[in-house]
This record gives C-alpha cells, structure tokens and sequence, in this order.
C-alpha cells in the first residue's frame, strides 16, 4: 500500500530505527442512533477511508515513548515499572497511557516500545478520531505483547480509557465500529450484547459529510449530563436502560418523569426505533423512507436532546432541501457542533457542495469543509 513508505520513513526519522509493525484504524460516521448507544440502544454507523495509524517498534525495557506527527513538540513518556498515570487534561498521550492502563488491569503484559501517531482523520469535528486512536493502539498493545484482540474486547477497552483517562462516559459506538467496521457497509450494532449485523450501502448513494466549521469537544460538554439525565430518565421509570422502556410504555408513564427528562427519554427511545427502521430501509432501498427518518433524527436531536446548534440546524435544512427524498441529512455524533452526513445521488454531490461553501459559509462567517467518504473495513494491521 502506497500509504505505508512515509509513515515508515517519519518513524525511522523520529526514532533512528525501523518500524517493526504498523496498525491502522478507521473513523467513523453515524448514520443514525445518536446518544442510544450509552443506554444499551442501537445504532447504525459506518467506519470511514480517514485513518488514524500507530506505527511502532517493541524495544527492551519497560519505557513507552510515543510521538504524535501532528504534535512534533509535544511527545509523551511513561515507565511500566511505576503506576500508569493521566496527564494534564487534554493532552494526547492520555489516549495512549489509558489505553495500556486499561489494558494491563485486564491482565495484558505490556513491554517497552517506540510508537508514532499519524493519520488523515481531521480531529474534533465529530468522526472519531479519539476512538480510532484508542482501537489501533489496543491492536498495537495487544500485537506487541502476541496476542489478538476480538473488536468487541478491543472497543471495551477503548471505551473504558476514554472514560477513565480522557474524562468522557462515553459509550461503545465509536470503539465498536471503528474496530469491526464493513466495507460498504452500515453496521447494525446493538450496544447491549455488542452483536453487529452488516447493512449494505445502496450504490447509488454517496456518502458526504460536512464539517460545520462549529468546534466541538465531548469532555467538559454537556455530554455527559445528557448521559445522567438518560440514566435518571430510566430510573424515574423503574428502568435500569431506556433501552428498556418501548413509545407505547413512555406515553403511559411520561407524567412520571420531570418535563425535561420525558424530552430526553422521547428523543432516545424513538431514536432506537428510528435506528431499526433505518438498517430495514437501508437494506430494501427504501431511500424516501431512510430521508424522513433522518430528518426525524434531526429533529429529534434538536428538540427533545437539544444537542444541536443553529448553524447546524441551518446547513442540514439546506441539505435537506436540496437532496428531497433522494436521501437525507441530520448531524451526526456527540452534537454540540461537528458534523453533518448526508446521503445523496452522485448527481446531487456537486450542487450540495457548492450550496455548502457557499451560502452556508456567507451565511454562518463559518468555515465548512466537505468530505466525500467511502465505508471502509475495520482497524487492521498493515506490517
Ligand atoms: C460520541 C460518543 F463517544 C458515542 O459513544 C456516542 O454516544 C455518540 O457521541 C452519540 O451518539 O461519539
């Protein structure tokens, strides 16, 4: 692969020595089942042809020494004789030591290694690229010490370091499909049992997504009050998951919910509903249908989650009136800013792009990005 030359070449210039393996990791779009995935829901993402890569070399001694290519000032070092400790928050190398904190609690016996972090995932604006971090260094780790990973144990342990080391209760989504990820394909995930069910991309659908210019950031947002309101949501009805709670049974039991709670209970539980009919449309072809239930999603998000900000709720009306029932548009994501999927007809593709950098952006005074993206296989290791 021709990806590989300079990632080797980078990683013999920052360490004098030649790489040893090397690991790839995709990111990751949601199609739909946003904020379901932490109450056992489900959700349909994709992994996506934008990577993040771990390249390493296993050395003797128990230092790990890790470089980021983005970040050539800002390296990282951790000694597996003594106790593996976070950072200050925010700082990148909390990616790496949680994951092989996380890993050596589950009993994996670490060794010293030299590690760069390369990629073409753009970071912060909602597809992933902390979750592909954390799968191809789980991979990485679990390589090293000559062993494999399943991607369900892979993505625990993703998850759990983005939850102890990074500050985010994120749930499993991303991790799951960044590390099992189908070409071509929507995974049906169901977060409770972590099964996964592939779910063909119809051909005649591209796949966009538009970075809306608006920054985002999980840890310190409001993402993780979104999760205990769910959680409270669940206990007011007697429910240890919303997962557990049907549209019929919340109508029945809303007055015993504080009004806020009962918004946020109807957005995730028509939300998995809305999950499971999207993998049915999307297996049938039946695109009218995937276009309302997107935009249902959307609207959703916006006023029962109120994860939305009015620029994005701007560029998907845009979207949305210019692809009609060929296919949809919502946010996808944490929310709070991000990104925007669409699905569309290869035809549509130059006129939605242009309508994006051009009225969107005069619009907003925001500086939009498209990217044109294929659904890509799974974290793999490449050398
Ligand atoms: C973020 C989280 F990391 C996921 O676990 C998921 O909750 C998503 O937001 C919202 O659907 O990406």
């Amino acid at each position: 692969m021709r990806e590989m030359q300079p990632l080797l070449d980078a990683f013999r210039q920052h360490f004098s020595n030649p790489a040893a393996m090397l690991f790839r990791a995709p990111g990751r779009v949601n199609l739909m089942g946003e904020h379901t995935d932490y109450n056992q829901g489900f959700v349909l993402p994709c992994a996506l042809n934008l990577y993040t890569y771990v390249i390493c070399r296993p050395r003797p001694g128990p230092i790990i020494t890790c470089r980021a290519l983005v970040m050539p000032t800002q390296p990282d070092e951790f000694n597996l004789d003594q106790p593996i400790l976070p950072r200050e928050q925010g700082h990148w190398g909390n990616y790496v030591r949680g994951v092989a904190a996380v890993m050596r609690q589950r009993g994996v016996v670490l060794a010293g290694c030299e590690l760069l972090i390369a990629g073409t995932l753009p970071q912060g604006v909602g597809l992933s690229s902390s979750a592909s971090l954390e799968v191809a260094l789980a991979m990485a780790f679990a390589a090293m010490a000559g062993q494999a990973l399943t991607p369900q144990d892979n993505a625990g342990i993703g998850q759990q370091a983005e939850n102890q080391f990074a500050g985010c209760q994120c749930g499993i989504m991303d991790q799951l499909i960044c590390a099992a990820g189908v070409a071509e394909h929507a995974l049906l995930l169901d977060c409770r049992d972590l099964a996964y069910q592939p779910v063909p991309i119809p051909d005649g659908l591209a796949l966009m997504i538009i970075e809306s210019g608006v920054k985002r950031k999980l840890t310190g947002s409001e993402y993780n009050l979104r999760r205990r309101q769910c959680e409270a949501a669940a206990a007011h009805l007697g429910k240890a998951w919303l997962r557990d709670v049907d549209a019929v049974q919340l109508v029945e039991h809303r007055h015993r919910l504080p009004a806020l709670l009962a918004k946020r209970a109807a957005h995730v539980v028509s939300e998995n509903d809305r999950t499971l009919s999207a993998a049915k449309a999307l297996a049938e072809q039946d695109i009218s249908a995937l276009s309302q239930l997107m935009a249902a999603s959307h609207r959703s998000m916006a006023e029962d989650f109120e994860i939305s900000v009015p620029p994005i709720d701007f560029l998907v009306a845009l979207l949305q009136e210019i692809i009609g029932e060929h296919g949809g548009a919502r946010m996808t994501g944490g929310g709070f800013g991000g990104s925007v999927v669409a699905l569309m007809p290869q035809a549509l593709l130059a006129d939605a792009e242009a309508r994006v950098m051009g009225h969107y952006a005069q619009q907003t005074g925001l500086h939009p990005r498209v990217l044109l993206c294929t659904a890509a296989q799974g974290a793999q290791r490449l050398i």
